[in-house]
């Protein structure tokens, strides 16, 4: 699933410790710095889309939607599943990772942009008509991509967040614990379920929310927040160990990707205020 980028001719007559070098540098990911939904060009909304629709005619796009789908990965605050709440950022983090890496093997420059939600009324104009068809769940059912911003049945989640808000309730944490809740959802400040239900329609569902492509620009942002956070609190991380620290389905555990812009995982926001 993951696209790698290697050589594609090598020079027969090199000795063999030089190619061997070279060869692995290729092997390493190019780097990825994701940039707003609202400044970048014509041309990379273009990529993004592209892909995205490539990725759904493939059939990996529904594949990654499913991961969302089961809940056995325990990636979000739910009842009786206390490691839920820990694993919610770094899960969403290598989750993204993973669909970017999926996304490059159709169109090679593509980024996750990230959404800042934070203070608008409106998701971003080139994203408004693009409701892709195609995407299927595990029982090969179709998901509608469908939005009615604003409207939410729940009145605290009519209005997206201001960043006085995300300052004063998120960012102002102190352990890894607080902060997460308050990202997430905890009552009344959840940042990150608060647009989920602000949508109103596809994203507000949990097992089918990443049929719209929105939902990874606004993981994005939460991931963004989250590295904003981790420069002012270094020392600040999920307490989990063995299983609970395994970021199924994938082998990579926490530990692997509490450091943003790591070799193993080259990607960075070029924005680093809220
Ligand atoms: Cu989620």
């Amino acid at each position: 699933m993951f696209a790698r980028t290697f050589a594609d001719h090598v020079v027969a007559a090199q000795p063999a410790a030089i190619m061997a070098t070279a060869a692995a540098v290729a092997a390493v990911p190019a780097a990825i710095v994701r940039r707003s939904a609202d400044t970048i060009t014509v041309s990379e909304q273009n990529v993004f889309k592209g892909a995205v629709t490539s990725a759904i005619a493939d059939g990996i796009y529904s594949t990654l939607v499913r991961i969302h789908a089961n809940m056995s990965h325990d990636m979000h605050t739910m009842p009786g599943m206390p490691a839920g709440t820990l694993r919610f950022l770094p899960w969403h983090r290598l989750y993204l990772i993973n669909f970017e890496q999926a996304m490059r093997a159709f169109e090679p420059t593509f980024f996750v942009p990230y959404w800042r939600w934070m203070d608008q009324n409106s998701i971003p104009g080139w994203m408004s008509n693009f409701t892709p068809t195609g995407v299927t769940d595990a029982n090969g059912t179709a998901i509608p991509v469908r939005r009615k911003p604003g409207t939410s049945p729940d009145p605290a989640s009519r209005t997206l967040p201001s960043s006085q808000t995300v300052q004063t309730t998120i960012m102002q944490a102190t352990d890894y614990r607080t902060f997460t809740l308050a990202v997430e959802g905890a009552q009344p400040y959840g940042a990150h379920n608060l647009v989920h239900m602000w949508f109103n329609g596809t994203m507000s569902q949990v097992p089918r929310a990443p049929a719209d492509p929105m939902f990874w620009m606004h993981h994005a942002e939460i991931d963004r927040l989250w590295w904003i956070w981790q420069q002012s609190h270094p020392g600040q991380a999920p307490n989990l160990t063995g299983a609970d620290a395994v970021l199924d389905p994938w082998p990579e555990t926490v530990s692997d990707v509490l450091l943003v812009d790591a070799a193993s995982h080259p990607y960075s926001y070029d924005r680093a205020q809220l």
